[in-house]
């Protein structure tokens, strides 16, 4: 058996990929996968179920779990290599949630500020899913054995519920689940909004010019960036957490990922510029970087046959891993498999 860490990541189908998916999690991913020396064995999913917690359009949702799997391969996943395969294939997640639900308490997921968020911003559809949400991501968690979880500030509070759940379930039986630690590959900036800095770049963001979709070609990106909102400083200066500059803070912050140079250096470079000049050079710089997954994806999406193949041999190899785990869960609750 390895002795690597393992890594359980998830990425939701709730819309098109965007740059914040991008620079916060795949791209790390796959540096993870072709790091040589790397310590750890990486599984990663695409989160339909968790995708349903929100109102989808079948016909819709169903390409785009196929669109994120084939965009997870485009950005340099090789699932030969990694384990990536498709949530809702793998019986043992749901399976597992129903259990451990019965081991989490009403007040702990109602202290949940996710819910509460997307409570709020859904006010029509406050669904038992929405509620139960983090329930559903331990069980992800805990059946991979996973030591460590690549977590962002605004899912904090789901690992602690999930380790939670973990020391309880094992203390009234006996060791079952590894427990959980967070994971931080490097402080990759959170990606903001580009209509409205103070937010996050979000896939679900009804507002197209806020966000800007890997799969966007140049002339969009460029003119998404164009209409970026800034600030009346008229000074390029990075300046996270400064009140009325998160606009262009934002803007270098991604021209610093995307081209893999020093903020000092960045920032240098446009001295004596004005803003116009730094959305140009960031719409081009992030068109350059995203091309080569714009041509794969456009190669791998058309190969289904590939693609199917993939998804069913990694469910498999994910099945055969979690029922592991479900079957002793099943085994110390007293069910009978
Ligand atoms: N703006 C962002 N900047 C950096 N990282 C980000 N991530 C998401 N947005 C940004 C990271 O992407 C991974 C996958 O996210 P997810 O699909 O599980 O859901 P999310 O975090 O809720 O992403 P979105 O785009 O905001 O989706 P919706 O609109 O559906 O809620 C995670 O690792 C996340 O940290």
């Amino acid at each position: 058996m390895s002795d690597k860490k393992i890594i359980l990541s998830g990425i939701q189908p709730s819309g098109a990929i965007t740059l914040g998916n991008y620079l916060g999690a795949v791209s790390n991913w796959v540096k993870l996968q072709n790091d040589p020396e790397s310590l750890y064995e990486c599984y990663y999913m695409v989160a339909d179920l968790h995708a349903l917690t929100v109102r989808q359009e079948a016909k819709v949702l169903r390409k785009r779990v196929l669109d994120t799997y084939a965009l997870l391969i485009a950005c340099g996943l090789d699932p030969e290599k990694t384990m990536v395969f498709i949530q809702s294939q793998v019986p043992a997640h749901a399976e597992l949630a129903w259990i451990l639900s019965c081991y989490t308490q009403f007040g702990e997921l109602s202290r949940m500020t996710q819910f509460k968020d997307k409570a709020q911003k859904h006010k029509d559809n406050v669904n038992a899913g929405l509620f139960t949400y983090p329930v559903l991501m331990a069980a992800d968690i805990l059946l991979y054995q996973a030591d460590l979880v690549p977590v962002g500030i605004d899912q904090k509070q789901h690992l602690e519920l999930a380790r939670d759940v973990a020391i309880r379930f094992n203390n009234t039986y006996s060791p079952t689940f590894k427990v959980p630690e967070p994971f931080t590959v490097k402080e990759t900036s959170k990606i903001m909004s580009l209509t409205d800095p103070t937010k996050k770049m979000s896939k679900s963001d009804t507002n197209e010019n806020s966000t800007i979709a890997i799969l966007d070609d140049r002339d969009t990106i460029i003119r998404k960036f164009k209409r970026a909102v800034t600030d009346s400083f008229a000074e390029i200066r990075f300046a996270p957490g400064e009140e009325g500059r998160e606009g262009v803070t934002n803007l270098l912050s991604i021209y610093s990922a995307v081209t893999g140079r020093a903020m000092d250096a960045c920032v240098s470079e446009f001295s004596g510029k004005g803003y116009g000049d730094l959305k140009l050079a960031v719409g081009e710089a992030v068109s350059d970087a995203l091309a080569h997954v714009r041509e794969r994806f456009a190669e791998v999406s058309a190969d289904k046959a590939y693609l199917e193949r993939m998804y069913t041999e990694n469910s498999q190899r994910a099945q055969y891993i979690s029922n592991k785990t479900l079957s002793k869960v099943y085994r110390k609750v007293g069910l009978i498999r």
